[in-house]
């Protein structure tokens, strides 16, 4: 990855479009163009342009008109990369797009790899390691939740906080280096309390950090929401009504899914992640048997699980007999309960259009949920999107506290940790300065790798891969 060259690439989607965004960054960015530049108004040169500047002209190849554009001027370093910047925008055919930028990969351009633009405004200082990475995020976020977290790590707010510990850090490990010069002396350069206060602050912010991750993975990629309870209850139903599209097989035959069917729906600005499962019964159906086994397996990994039973089983009852069947409906609830005691469990009743006024109060006063809903004729689906949304607490991201979603950062702050409660042990120990210098070392090496202050060319390579080209 040289930084001496000038880079071009569509900025704007591929394809047919009003308007196309054709990005060129580099020492001789505007210098290029200018050459293929042609005021409409006056001759003038982009080279004595002010930067943050808009040109309207034509781009003119062996006395071709191409198109007619608008170029933006951003000069070094007051551009996105840092470097000099031209922006054209152009007509958005396929055609002109491709002109334009073949015109200058004649001329001394070359194609940007993926994520190039930003790889160099890293590298030339405008944004740390997390900030960059939060580029991507933010061009990939798709709710409320996923856009608030990588405005939040772009913003910077959790890698400042990391880089002044990490200097605090490096202090100490500077007095203490020290102290090892002048191994005879037996003098302490560093304050020893406050080193124990800073070691103790570093944890306390890396543990904060780790645990935000659970949350802030399950906020970006969806969170898992597994549908479950006996077969021919409504669970593919209530998904394909959910999602309002027929994604499931439904059929009146018992067993009809086997395998877990999942999708994406956003409800109030958070994104879940819907899985349909196979009903659980006895079963001596092979195929089935390893259906109903995932379903398990998807309720342990969701993080909330919503049991479906069918209330019509109690219509057209008498009254003992009502009561026996929501006897063993509750001891269902109780089975699945037990079976997974750390996870928030909505109970639903389904098919309340089959039931009678006098059938629906009955349910109600006798359940521990009021949750009873048709998934057929989608009736109460909203009382059950709220109550999901209730369950979310996203008073966490309003309160602006720091959220981990990167598993990249997840990874180092996880390693940090093991050795700063190393550096922590070697203290308690009383182990020489020596020793705990070497673990304060290792820690300010994964602190650094989070920021960006540390790299090496497959870091930085990984990370920028997954960019889309033209950013
Ligand atoms: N009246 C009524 N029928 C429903 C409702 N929801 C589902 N059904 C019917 O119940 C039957 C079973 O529905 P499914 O959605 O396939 O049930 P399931 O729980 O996915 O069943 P399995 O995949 O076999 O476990 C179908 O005939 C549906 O039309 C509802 O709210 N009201
Ligand atoms: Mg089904």
């Amino acid at each position: 990855m040289t930084n001496n060259d000038t880079i071009i690439a569509l900025a704007t989607p591929s394809g047919m479009g009003a308007v196309a965004l054709i990005r060129i960054s580099g020492k001789d960015a505007i210098g290029i163009v200018d050459k293929f530049f042609r005021s409409k108004t006056k001759a003038k040169s982009l080279l004595k342009q002010k930067s943050h500047t808009i040109h309207l002209g034509h781009i003119i190849d062996q006395n071709q008109i191409i198109d007619e554009v608008l170029i933006s001027v951003f000069k070094s370093p007051h551009s996105y990369t840092g470097e000099n910047v031209i922006e054209i925008s152009c007509h958005g055919s396929v055609y002109i797009q491709q002109e334009i930028i073949q015109l200058f990969l004649q001329h001394g351009v070359r194609l940007a790899q993926a994520g190039e633009f930003t790889l160099r405004a890293f590298l030339n200082g405008k944004l740390d390691l997390s900030q960059a990475e939060a580029v991507a995020d933010l061009i990939a976020s798709d709710s409320k939740a996923s856009h608030q977290i990588a405005m939040q790590q772009m913003r910077g707010g959790f890698s400042t906080e990391i880089e002044n510990l990490r200097q605090e850090l490096l202090n100490f490990a500077s007095l203490i280096e020290l102290e090892l010069d002048f191994a005879e002396e037996d003098v302490e350069f560093a304050n020893r309390d406050d080193f124990q206060k800073l070691i103790t602050k570093i944890k306390d912010v890396l543990k904060r950090l780790i645990e935000s991750f659970a949350f802030g993975n399950v906020l970006k990629n969806g969170i898992p929401v597994a549908i479950i309870g006996e077969p021919n209850v409504g669970k593919s139903t209530l998904l394909n009504t959910l999602l309002n599209e027929e994604k499931a097989i439904v059929s009146h035959i018992p067993g009809t899914t086997r395998d877990a069917i999942e999708d994406e729906l956003i409800i109030d600005g958070v994104s879940y992640r819907f899985i349909d499962t196979a009903g659980i019964r006895e079963t001596k159906d092979v195929i089935e048997s390893i259906g109903i086994k995932r379903t398990y397996e998807k309720s342990a990994q969701a993080q909330l699980i919503i049991y479906l039973f069918d209330a019509s089983v109690i219509s057209y009852k008498k009254k003992e007999e009502q009561i026996r069947l929501l006897g063993l409906i509750k001891g269902e609830i109780q089975k699945i309960e037990s079976k997974f005691p750390d996870k928030k469990i909505v109970i639903v009743a389904n098919k309340s259009d089959l039931l009678s006024e006098k059938e629906t109060e009955f349910l109600i006063q006798n359940l521990d949920t009021s949750l009873l809903l048709s998934a057929k004729n989608k009736e109460g689906i909203s009382k059950l999107k709220d109550e999901l949304t209730s369950l979310v607490n996203i008073g966490v991201l309003s309160n602006n506290q720091t959220i981990v979603s990167n598993s990249r950062h997840f990874e180092a702050l996880n390693k940090a940790l093991v050795e700063i409660n190393n550096v922590q042990k070697g203290i308690d120990d009383k182990l020489s300065s020596d020793l705990i210098a070497i673990d304060i070392r290792q820690a300010l090496f994964y602190l650094g790798e989070i920021t960006g202050k540390v790299t090496t060319e497959d870091l930085l390579g990984n990370i920028f891969a997954n960019f889309c080209i033209g950013k």
